[in-house]
């Protein structure tokens, strides 16, 4: 991650009243959607502040967001030098925030996937949790204009992940979150390896580990209207292997401690 340039604001604006909240937009070819979706961010939860991390996209998003960060010194860039995924970008994005001292940490797409106007949900529930997630699928959660297989594959991924991982969530492939600064702080951030949306399943997992809770509520995820989805056969083929050695790995803790327990029961 070296390379990784600042540009926008010297200063952080800060937001008002008691935290202060920072909303992490990765971008790789987002021009058509970035200033749409930092607008309505902006209106939305005029207290937040936003950083844009871009990995250096062809289509000039970087500069589009540059223009951004020069209107409004709420507006944050971080530059990076090479596309290196949707994990890297974030973990590069948090450790900007965290070093800045924000309390609260949002993940959010710049595709208009999720929708701006429900952060104020999630930000509410984190008064009682570690981690929110904006969650497509429990009850009041919807999505429109997928295809049948993009629906599958998220519906199949997350069956999975509970099956193999236990973490009893139901969309914790979704990329529309809160996290509080301590949850962040309290799992070995430089240590994730994870670099498409098996992330997402990481970080859950990691803050679920620490003993961290985990709430989701309910969002509306709308279909991209523009620009090209980043979801390929090598992303979910990552998710796949990790979820499984994630899986594999905590079934063999379980068997040792079990064993310890008999052993000095013995
Ligand atoms: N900085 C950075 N951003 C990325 C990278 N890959 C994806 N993104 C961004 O991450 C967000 C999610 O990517 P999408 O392509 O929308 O993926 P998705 O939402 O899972 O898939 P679709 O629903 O098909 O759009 C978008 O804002 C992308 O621009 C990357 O390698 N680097
Ligand atoms: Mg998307």
């Amino acid at each position: 991650m070296t390379g990784d340039l600042v540009t926008g604001a010297a200063e952080d604006s800060g937001a008002t009243g008691p935290e202060r909240v920072l909303v992490v937009v990765p971008t790789y070819d987002e021009r058509p959607n970035l200033a749409t979706v930092v607008e309505r961010l902006r209106a939305a939860v005029p207290d937040a502040d936003v950083l844009v991390v871009d990995d250096d996209s062809p289509d000039g998003t970087g500069a589009v967001a540059d223009r951004l960060a020069a209107a409004d010194p709420a507006v944050h860039v971080l530059h990076r030098a090479r596309r290196e995924g949707l994990g890297a970008a974030y973990v590069a994005g948090f450790g900007w925030g965290l070093s800045r001292g924000y309390d609260v940490l949002v993940e959010m797409d710049a595709d208009g996937s999720h929708q701006p106007e429900q952060l104020p949900g999630l930000l509410a529930a984190l008064a009682d949790a570690d981690l929110v997630l904006g969650s497509r699928w429990v009850a009041g959660g919807s999505v429109t204009d997928w295809p049948l297989g993009r629906r599958l594959l998220s519906r199949g991924g997350n069956t999975y992940v509970r099956l193999a991982l236990g973490l009893g969530l139901q969309d914790a492939t979704g990329g529309f979150r809160a996290y509080r600064r301590g949850a962040l702080e309290a799992i070995d951030l430089a240590g994730v390896a994870s670099h498409g949306y098996c992330f997402q399943v990481d970080l859950a997992r990691r803050v679920v580990g620490h003993g961290g809770r985990v709430v989701e509520v309910p969002i509306s995820f709308v279909e991209r209207v523009h620009g090209r989805s980043k979801m390929s056969g090598a992303v979910v083929r990552e998710a796949l292997w990790r979820v499984t050695l994630w899986g594999i790995s905590a079934r063999l803790r379980q068997l040792r401690r079990g064993a310890q327990g008999s052993m000095r029961r013995r």
